[in-house]
């Protein structure tokens, strides 16, 4: 008995002087939450699921909505691996011991990135979860599902096993708003179920953008009804040979509503003026002389061109912009910009303006690649997403205080890790776990406007499910990290101490991770 209180003793001195250090010390061996948050204190006990806990929900208006995206979404992954019913229930109910509580109510102190924010408090009674929106809750159980440990992951009941978590109290805000995800689906096409299985794998870590990037040279992967031919003739191919595919407007509306429901916004990619081959190929106008080159499958980039001063080439853009601003709910369309070495400059930035007035006709905004920044039609709120983030390539944006998204080398998942991946392209140097942690965004861009970064899987090499989870884990967790942790409180030593933990996660979830990222 005087041993525990001594224990307990100690453990409470330990969290306050965790919490006079700024709170942020996670004790490891117990638990492993990847991102790190904002503040963790390891308080007295231990929390038990059981048979009885339900999930109350106390969030007025939005009772629906959180019922249906957040403590059903919970509810199933308990009840997969511990059997248990998990009834969800709404205030009045007053909380029961061993149930879970979601409260949607505003912070005593404003926060800045509130939407996304969240409190989770796990006493030996109950475990609450408050934030201001919907949004935090979803965030806060992804951090609850990582205190249960692997075997809350697992499909089928795990036997035996008592339910129990430290008692906590964690305080958490992400550092930057726009964390995302690229996913090139042109130069590999990838059905839709497994897209959605990695927006699940992604919600983990709490990455909130998903980048489609849906055409390029090798293929076109979005039905446009007024152009049958980009689905019937520019979607066939892909690079190496291997089929094609593209998705029908009904299954991106149904792509965009699950990322949706796990908080995460899809941000469709057409790529242009350059990156157009298919294009080119399914539609003889779209070429000077009325005649289509031959479909590509190898992986050169900068040969193919959209005609900037033809009218043909805007009433194209047009018809695309049109269909995909009416069934793509995001503000944004990503309009590519990059690597179009086949324009001339002056074309290129022509281009651009006339681009960026039909997505703004059509109620959107922009984002695109370095260089579009240089063109005038690109202010603010236009966003820049700058893929070299080397220090001259900021002045654009800089002088214009564009909002950038950030995506050096070390967000390039399609990279090599090292000498012996076999997957995976080397132009940019090898991306080991280390360097996808170890950059800080402040610092690579002291003076620009940063919305966030963005982790892109480009698939010239990547053809499987297998192939995309070995590229992306463990190192979206670690770029995921960078996007949510306040640079202060991040250090690689420490992350790698919370891999073990989060290893054991991936593997009940059944994802091919890379075991050679060093
Ligand atoms: C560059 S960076 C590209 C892509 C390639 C990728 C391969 C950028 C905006 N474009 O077209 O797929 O490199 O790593």
């Amino acid at each position: 008995m005087i041993k525990k209180i001594q224990k307990r003793a100690i453990i409470a001195l330990t969290a306050a002087i965790q919490c006079l250090t700024g709170c942020s010390t996670i004790d490891t061996a117990k638990v492993s939450i990847v991102p790190k948050p904002l503040s963790f204190t390891e308080t007295n006990g231990e929390f038990e699921l059981t048979a009885n806990s339900r999930i109350i929900i106390i969030a007025g208006s939005s009772y629906n909505e959180i019922k249906q995206n957040i403590a059903e979404y919970l509810a199933k992954i308990l009840r997969g691996s511990t059997g248990f019913s998990v009834e969800i229930a709404q205030a009045p109910e007053t909380p029961a011991d061993g149930d879970i509580v979601f409260r949607l109510a505003a912070f005593e102190t404003p926060r800045s990135c509130y939407i996304e924010s969240y409190d989770l408090i796990v006493d030996e009674k109950n475990i609450t979860i408050t934030a201001n929106e919907p949004a935090g809750l979803f965030r806060g159980v992804q951090t609850l599902r990582q205190l249960f440990g692997a075997d809350i992951e697992r499909k089928g009941p795990v036997h035996d096993k008592k339910w129990s978590i430290t008692c906590v109290e964690i305080s958490d805000s992400p550092a930057y708003q726009y964390r995302g995800l690229m996913l090139d689906v042109a130069r590999h096409f990838f059905p839709k179920e497994v897209i959605m299985r990695q927006i699940d794998l992604a919600a983990q870590y709490k990455i909130n953008k998903l980048h489609l990037h849906l055409t390029d040279d090798q293929g076109w992967r979005i039905e446009i009804k007024s152009r049958p031919a980009l689905t019937e003739i520019g979607s066939l191919g892909a690079v190496g040979g291997a089929p094609g595919g593209y998705y029908t407007q009904e299954d991106f509306i149904e792509i965009v509503k699950y990322a949706a429901a796990r908080y995460i916004e899809v941000i469709p990619e057409i790529d242009m003026p350059g990156h157009v081959n298919a294009a080119l190929v399914s539609i003889p106008e779209l070429n000077p002389n009325g005649i289509p080159p031959k479909p590509r499958t190898d992986i050169a980039v900068g040969y193919s061109t959209l005609q900037a001063r033809s009218e043909v080439t805007y009433e194209f853009v047009e018809d695309v912009i049109r269909e995909l601003a009416a069934i793509s709910p995001s503000k944004y369309i990503h309009i590519g910009g990059d690597e179009a070495d086949a324009t001339p400059l002056e074309d290129y930035l022509y281009f651009i303006g006339r681009v960026s007035e039909i997505v703004k006709k059509y109620g959107k905004t922009t984002i695109g690649w370095t260089p579009y920044d240089r063109s005038e039609a690109i202010v603010p709120d236009a966003v820049i997403q700058n893929w070299f983030c080397t220090p001259g390539t900021f002045n654009y944006s800089n002088s214009k205080n564009l909002q950038v998204i950030l995506s050096p080398a070390w967000t390039y998942l399609d990279q090599k890790y090292n000498t012996n991946t076999k997957l995976g392209l080397q132009w940019r140097g090898f991306v080991n776990l280390r360097s996808s942690y170890n950059w800080f965004p402040s610092k690579m861009a002291p003076n620009a406007n940063i919305y966030g970064i963005e982790s892109a899987l480009w698939t010239e090499t990547i053809v499987t499910q297998d192939d995309m989870d070995y590229m992306l884990y463990p190192r979206l967790m670690a770029n995921a990290e960078v996007g949510w942790t306040q640079e202060k409180n991040r250090n690689y030593s420490d992350f790698r101490r919370r891999l073990p933990g989060q290893f054991a996660r991936l593997d009940a979830l059944e994802v091919n991770y890379s075991k050679r990222y060093d």
